[in-house]
């Protein structure tokens, strides 16, 4: 059997609300990928309806790792990037990128959602964040930090079919060969998860089923599901179908329940979904 695949994944470690590293490792685990992290910050809890944090911010420990892998001779499948602490976290991850030069590059542009930015997040930082998405591979932001890469508006309205391949092509355009954006709702009335392949000239679209709450980490969820799918050997298509069935499960199951917004979705509850063979085919073309 050959080895299994293994992500350095640079994000933070949030203690409670389900989000970042804490969801991370189980759902790549559970797909039989390794995860090792490299924390960008560690938190109390994540930044949305806990009041205030804790944040520990861990910008000095990034580049020190990284000289002990490549003194130790450890390799990464794949670098994936998400939530960071400061704008130096952008110059780290380059570098970890630019050390294992055969990995995958996964840029979870992580700077906001509903249409508003983070609270830990400026400016500063959200221009950066355009630097790391112009040296990935694969990127997968939401609609939100779609706009705010692009310096356009956040949509109000929902968008055609032509808006939202002109989105994904200019962020393409910014460098990712692979981009993916979550939560798009289309003219037609669907809600979506919408992607591009450059080298195919492919349009993508997985609709699903909108639940009334937007739970955090959810994103975090969807990204590294579509990165093990596409480790694994999944088409981008249905490495997306995965990630998005997976996601609208993950959501109504813990509507279902009642379980409050702010703690994420009862991920415990539905990971043996994701260990299960299915075949992922709910795709379209956009
Ligand atoms: O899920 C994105 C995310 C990651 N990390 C932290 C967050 C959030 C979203 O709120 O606060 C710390």
């Amino acid at each position: 059997m050959s080895e299994l695949k293994r992500v350095a994944a640079i994000h933070d470690l949030s203690g409670v609300g389900r989000c970042s590293l804490s969801v991370i490792f189980p759902t790549l685990s559970v797909m039989g990928i390794q995860v090792c992290a490299l924390p960008t910050a560690l938190l109390s809890t994540h930044t949305n309806g806990f009041g205030e944090v804790v944040l520990k911010d861990m910008t000095d420990y990034i580049p020190d790792a990284l000289r002990h892998y490549l003194a130790a001779g450890i390799d990464f499948d794949c670098v994936y990037s998400g939530f960071l602490a400061s704008e130096e976290q952008v110059t780290h991850c380059l570098e970890v990128m630019d050390s294992f030069r055969t990995a995958l590059r996964v840029v979870d542009p992580v700077m906001g959602d509903g249409g508003k930015r983070y609270r830990t997040y400026n400016d500063a930082l959200c221009r950066r964040m355009g630097e790391l998405v112009a040296a990935a591979d694969i990127i997968t932001p939401n609609l939100t930090e779609a706009s705010i890469l692009l310096g356009i508006p956040y949509p109000q309205a929902p968008l055609t079919v032509g808006e939202a391949k002109q989105i994904l092509v200019k962020l393409s355009q910014k460098g990712p060969k692979t981009v993916v954006i979550t939560g798009v709702m289309l003219a037609a009335g669907e809600v979506c998860n919408i992607g591009y392949d450059r080298e195919q000239n492919a349009f993508w679209r997985v609709p699903y089923e909108m639940i009334p709450r937007s739970y955090p980490g959810t994103g975090d969820i969807f990204a590294s599901i579509l990165t093990g799918g596409i480790l694994l050997g999944d088409s981008l298509p249905i490495a997306m179908t995965r990630a998005t069935a997976f996601c609208e499960y993950a959501i109504k199951t813990t509507f279902s329940y009642g379980s409050p917004t702010r703690e994420g979705v009862m991920l415990e509850k539905c990971l043996p979904m994701l260990a299960e063979k299915q075949s992922f085919m709910e795709f379209r073309q956009l």
